[in-house]
Parts: structure tokens; C-alpha cells; sequence
């Protein structure tokens, strides 16, 4: 009874969330407990950075988890090996030369067995980076509570280059707070700039567990806007921050992510005054060889650059009658022999010339076979801006000499910022699963994925807590392209909230309807920006008509073929002629792709009108539903994340209520129709 009591009490102490899903708990099973203290806490390796910082992580979780306090590793006994094959005799036992080689170079080998009479468990991998990804998936089995006696596990990502993005932006004299991010509703920037290399943060570590635990393999620091209005991200690269970016690497290096920065394409007339940034100027070729062989002599392990080019108002190589290939070339040479590589945006636009959608196909697609080997192409799952729904860009799989980056936002810019619980695992999910061109799903077309993170200073990393959802399901997906998104949802409930059926299944449910409410009380049918210019957050469809293509008539864009702007011709088939039909167009997408009249009939029998007025209602009565499913976590949850997610979902159903007072309002008085609703 006391132990009960006590128990609870743990279980519910107050949380504010800084620790993320990597919340170490006494496990409750006695059992379960007693299992793991079998292994008290030897986690044998040998000393090299990424095995010490795997081993730490280990040794860390294990204590708290099996409530053993940490021990001195004697080599003798039970243990957990962890290391390269030839590290220890128990991994060369356990585990075959093949086995590892199969896994590639960041997978691993987990495996329970016994060696020399003891049992052991090993860890094994081709690569110090693959042990430590092992090392976060053993930690979880320890969370999950599930028992490690017979483990045997295998993974290996598909992916190579799985990268965060963070669009902070550096400020020199930035000392405590003060930085903005770009789109980020987490607080400011926590990387404090002014201070390094002389201190380090506390924080910066724990970004770097964070990174590593989402099994990512690089980091862009800093946003793609470097210079516009005043901004100072191009200074990254100048002399004076070189010590500042050596201090950040070396952050980053024991926990395998390497460290990539933005860059200004006009660098060399930014950074060293040359008259031109002309890349097929010699001058021009030299000063990007120099900037990378600089950076390269202070971080051997740098990964590159990401550069935002001939895109909202960041220069580019089209100034001086060079391609997108062209440009990204000139860096990608430069930055080759040390083994880097540039990921180039595919991001542009530009509004003079006709429907935007169309445009990255246009630009890029006769490109391909242009750009060289360590250039990857970086494209927004969509060709529009992370709306809430939009159709798979159709650039990924159509460049088949091209290397291809998914670029996805955990960032909640169009989808409700910090205030709005909307999980994206399903969304995400569907782009990577689909192909825009006969039967290459977007998970084999590229060779690197990117994630513009959702951090800040905020205590809980993400503003709302249930967005750490997003970064969990990022970097899920990132590993694993087909981990169905349910699963993603209820393991992180689990593991940020423990492991009390109800709760998980409450956070379960209301994760895995967020995406569809908040695009029913926002954009049903695929009507895409609806927000207010700039912030991206209000209800403001009279200022939108362009995007939502609404008139007294009827609503939606025109983008077939036939009649419109020819988007749906850049897919493949069957998708070209899927999107082209009004009435094989699937419903979701139906007004990006087309313009109909009010009065146009759906599958279920509404017409357009009254599914738009309808949804609308529907998708405040789910937000409602999460605050009355929420409160029945009450007592069940420690107070401080009940009351954090409880005022949140609150203030969620408050909005969602004026965007469907928006939206319908709206809509009635351009139709003239009102709605058949009570
Ligand atoms: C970083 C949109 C966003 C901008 C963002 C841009 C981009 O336009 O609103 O904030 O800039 O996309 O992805 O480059």
C-alpha cells in the first residue's frame, strides 16, 4: 500500500517537460527491475568519443531505470557490450562479421546471449555511429519496460544524410537571450552566439542527446535567410566565427551529428568584398575552394552548406545568367575534396510568373543531370508552402541523375504554430509513401531528408508539449520511412507520460485526429493558405482569394491541363490523370486542383458548400472533444503538463471556433448561400 502510494507519487511528480521522451524512470515491474539490475551498469567499450558518449547515455538510463546506482565497469560478469566488432570478444561471439555488414554503415546488431557463462548483451555495429543508434534503441526497450532477455534486433536506416534544420538566426553579440528563429513559437534561439566559444550552454548538450537520439546524422545551424533585413546568418562563415562554429562541432561530434551551415550564395562579395559571386568567375571558384579548406583545417567532420538561392529576395546565380546547377556546383566543388556536401533549395518562385506550384518542376527538372554527385537537390514535400494538405511535389523521382533531399517542417508555421496540437507523423507518413512518378514512392527517390526544427529556449524545447510529437515522429521517419505514424503517436505517449493505458490511449487518439480537425476548421478539400499574410497564423480568406480561387461561383484553383495552369500534368501517371478529373481527383485535394461550382456534388452527397460549412462545425466539435478527453487525465498525469496541455487545448478550441466563424462567414456572403446548419 505504501509502496503503491509511493510509487504514484513518483510517477506524478511535477515535469516541465525539458527532459523530452528521454525520461528515465524507475521501472515499476519488480521483475522487469530485477532484470535489468542483473546488468548493474557495466556497459563495456572501448574509449573513443562516440562510445563514451553511447556508453554515458546507457549507463545514465540503466541506473535510473533499474534503480541500481552506477557502477565501475569491471569487464567480468553480466554486461553490455557495446562497440565495433573486434571491440570485444562477447560482440565477435554473439554476432557475425555479415550480420553487421548488412546493416550498412549506421545500422546495428542488438543481441541478448551468454559468453564465457555469463549472460551478456551486445551491441554491435560497422561503425561507432551505429552503436550509439543501437544504444538509443536499447534505452527505449528499457523505457518501454519490455524485457531484454531473449533481445535480438536488427535496424538500419534507408536514408543516408538525415539532417534538422534550424532557421535561428545568429546574432554575434548574442549572450543570453535575444536571437529570433524564423517561424519558431518555441521561444528564442538557445544558440547564444556571443558567448562561445568561451562557454558552452548545458543546453547545447542536451540538443546534441536530442539530435542523436533522433538517430539524425547532421544539423544546419542557422536559417536560409542570411542576410535579408538585416539578418547576419552569412557571417557564419567569416574567420571571426570560425572558433564559435569549431566550439558548436565539437558539441555535436561524440553524439555522430556533423555540423552544416546556411550560406548566402553572394558570400564571396559579402564575406571578402570580391567584385562578384559569378560562378564561373576563377576568382569566385577559388574564393569557395579557400572558405572550404579553412572550415575543413578547424572541423575535419563539417558536413557543408545549405544554401537558400534566387528565392525570397536571397541571391542566386540567375543574376548573372547562371542555372541552379551552376551555382550549386561552383560550392559543391569546393567542398568535395574534404568530403562535404551542398543541399540547394528547390524553394522558388516567383510571382510574376504564373501559378506558383509549377515553378520548381520548371526550373529544376530540366536540370537533371547538371548537378554534381555531393549536390542534393532540397524540396518541400509539397509544391505549395506546408499547408495543411497539399499534393507530393512533383520533383521527387522526376530527376533520376539528380540526389534529392524531402525537406518537411516540424515547425508548425501553417499548422496552428505552438498553440494547436497537430501531429504530423500521418502527413509525413503518406508524402514518403507516395510516388509522384509511376511507382518511385518518395522514400527511394531521395537520398537525404531534412526537418525544420520546432526548438527553442522554451523550458519544454517545443512551446506545446504535444509538438514534441512532431520532433519524435520526425525523427522516426527519418530512420524508418514506413513506420506507420499510430505507432510513432503511442510509443511517445508512453514514453513522455508513462505507462498508464488510459493516458496513452487518450494522447493516442487526440495526436491522431489533430491533423484532421485542424484541417477541417481551417482548409478542408485541399484550399490552401488561408492565413494572414506574415503570420501565418489568423483566419484572413478575403485577403487569399489567389490561393483559394473563391468568387461569387464557385471555389478552388484551376491547375489541370485542360483549362488551368497545367500543374497536374507534371505528375506521372495514373496521378496526371487522377488530379486532371474532377471526379476521380481524390476529395482531399479536390479545390487545389480544381474550380467548381458551389453546387458541385461530393461522394457523401453534400455539395462543396455546405462539406465546407460542415467540416468546419465538425472540426471544432474534435477540438472540443480533446479538451473533454484531456480532463479525464486529470490526477492521472502530473499537474504542471496537465494544466500546460489543458490551457493550450482551451485556447485551441477558442480558435478553431474563430476560423470557422472565418471561414463560413466568409463563404456565405461571397456565395449568398447560407448554411443548413442548426
Ligand atoms: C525561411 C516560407 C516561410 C519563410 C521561409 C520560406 C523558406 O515563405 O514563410 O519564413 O523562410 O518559406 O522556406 O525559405
Amino acid at each position: 500500500m505504501l509502496f503503491a502510494a509511493l510509487t504514484l507519487a513518483l510517477v506524478l511528480r511535477s515535469e516541465d517537460g525539458y527532459e523530452l521522451w528521454l525520461r528515465y524512470r524507475l521501472e515499476a515491474n519488480q521483475a522487469r527491475r530485477a532484470e535489468y539490475a542483473s546488468f548493474g551498469c557495466m556497459v563495456i567499450a572501448p574509449a573513443r568519443p562516440v562510445l563514451n558518449a553511447s556508453r554515458e547515455e546507457l549507463v545514465r538510463a540503466l541506473a535510473a531505470i533499474s534503480g541500481t546506482g552506477p557502477r565501475a565497469s569491471t569487464g567480468v560478469g553480466s554486461a553490455i557490450y557495446i562497440g565495433l566488432r573486434n571491440d570485444a570478444a562477447p560482440i565477435a561471439a554473439l554476432v557475425t562479421r555479415e550480420e553487421i555488414a548488412q546493416q550498412g554503415p549506421e545500422g546495428f546488431v542488438i543481441r541478448a546471449g551468454e559468453h564465457a557463462g555469463h549472460r551478456v548483451i551486445v551491441i554491435a555495429a560497422a561503425s561507432d555511429a551505429g552503436v550509439l543508434h543501437g544504444t538509443f534503441r536499447l534505452i527505449r526497450e528499457l523505457q518501454l519496460g519490455r524485457s531484454v532477455a531473449a533481445l535480438n534486433l536488427s535496424e538500419s536506416p534507408p536514408i543516408g544524410r538525415r539532417m534538422a534544420n534550424h532557421w535561428d538566426n545568429p546574432v554575434r553579440t548574442q549572450h543570453v537571450t535575444g536571437a529570433s528563429i524564423e517561424r519558431g513559437y518555441a521561444g528564442d534561439s538557445f544558440f547564444k552566439w556571443g558567448e562561445l566559444p568561451d562557454r558552452i550552454d548545458p543546453r547545447l548538450h542536451d540538443w546534441a542527446r536530442l539530435l542523436a537520439a533522433m538517430r539524425l546524422n547532421g544539423v544546419v545551424v542557422n536559417n536560409v535567410n542570411t542576410a535579408k533585413r538585416g539578418l547576419e546568418g552569412w557571417r557564419l562563415i567569416t574567420t571571426d566565427y570560425l572558433p564559435k562554429l569549431v566550439a558548436v562541432a565539437a558539441v555535436l561530434r561524440p553524439y555522430g551529428v556533423r555540423l552544416f551551415v546556411s550560406v548566402n550564395f553572394f558570400s564571396p562579395v559579402l564575406v571578402d568584398e570580391l567584385p562578384t559571386a559569378d560562378p564561373a568567375d576563377p576568382a569566385v571558384q577559388r574564393w569557395w575552394r579557400q572558405k572550404a579548406a579553412e572550415i575543413y583545417a578547424a572541423i575535419p567532420d563539417f558536413g557543408g552548406f545549405l544554401v537558400k538561392a534566387d528565392s525570397e529576395g536571397e541571391p542566386g546565380p540567375l543574376k548573372y545568367g547562371r542555372t541552379h546547377a551552376e551555382g550549386a556546383n561552383v560550392i559543391a566543388a569546393a567542398l568535395a575534396p574534404h568530403g562535404g556536401e551542398v543541399h540547394w533549395r528547390a524553394f522558388v518562385y516567383d510571382r510574376a510568373n504564373g501559378d506558383r506550384v509549377t515553378q520548381a518542376y520548371t526550373t529544376f527538372a530540366p536540370l537533371d543531370g547538371d548537378f554534381t554527385a555531393n549536390a542534393s537537390l532540397q524540396i518541400k514535400n509539397g509544391p505549395l508552402d506546408f499547408q495543411v494538405r497539399e499534393p507530393v511535389s512533383t520533383l521527387f523521382g522526376a530527376m533520376s541523375k539528380t540526389r534529392q533531399t524531402l525537406e518537411l517542417q516540424i515547425t508548425q508555421e501553417y499548422t496552428g504554430h505552438d498553440k494547436h496540437v497537430c501531429y504530423l507523423g500521418p502527413m509525413w507518413h503518406e508524402v514518403l509513401g507516395f510516388a509522384p512518378h509511376q511507382g518511385r514512392t518518395v522514400a527511394s527517390a531521395i537520398s537525404a531528408i531534412a526537418g525544420v526544427m520546432n526548438t527553442g529556449d522554451a523550458r519544454n524545447w517545443t512551446g506545446h508539449l504535444l509538438a514534441q510529437a512532431n520532433t519524435y515522429a520526425f525523427g522516426e521517419l527519418a530512420w524508418t520511412p514506413t513506420r506507420p505514424p499510430e505507432d510513432i503517436a503511442a510509443e511517445w505517449a508512453q514514453l513522455t507520460f508513462g505507462r498508464d493505458r488510459r493516458v496513452i490511449d487518450v494522447v493516442t487518439a487526440i495526436l491522431l485526429q489533430s491533423w484532421h480537425a485542424y484541417e477541417d476548421y481551417t482548409g478542408p478539400l485541399g484550399i490552401g493558405f488561408l492565413t494572414r499574410r506574415g503570420d501565418h497564423f489568423t483566419p484572413d480568406p478575403e485577403n487569399r482569394a489567389e490561393y483559394h480561387g473563391g468568387d461569387v461561383h464557385g471555389v478552388g484553383v484551376d491547375r489541370t491541363v485542360a483549362t488551368g495552369s497545367g500543374y497536374a500534368g507534371q505528375y506521372g501517371e495514373p496521378w496526371r490523370a487522377r488530379y486532371e478529373s474532377r471526379t476521380q481527383c481524390p476529395e482531399e485535394l479536390l479545390l487545389f486542383f480544381h474550380h467548381v461550382p458551389y453546387s458541385h456534388r461530393l461522394k457523401n452527397g453534400r455539395s462543396v458548400l455546405d462539406e465546407i460549412y460542415v467540416r468546419h462545425v465538425a472540426g471544432v466539435e474534435s477540438a472540443r472533444g480533446f479538451v473533454r478527453d484531456w480532463e479525464t487525465l486529470r490526477g492521472r498525469i502530473d499537474d504542471e503538463r496537465f494544466e500546460h496541455v489543458r490551457i493550450r487545448l482551451a485556447e485551441q478550441v477558442r480558435h478553431a471556433e474563430d476560423w470557422c466563424r472565418a471561414v463560413n462567414g466568409y463563404f456565405e456572403k461571397l456565395s449568398g448561400v447560407s448554411p443548413l446548419l442548426p
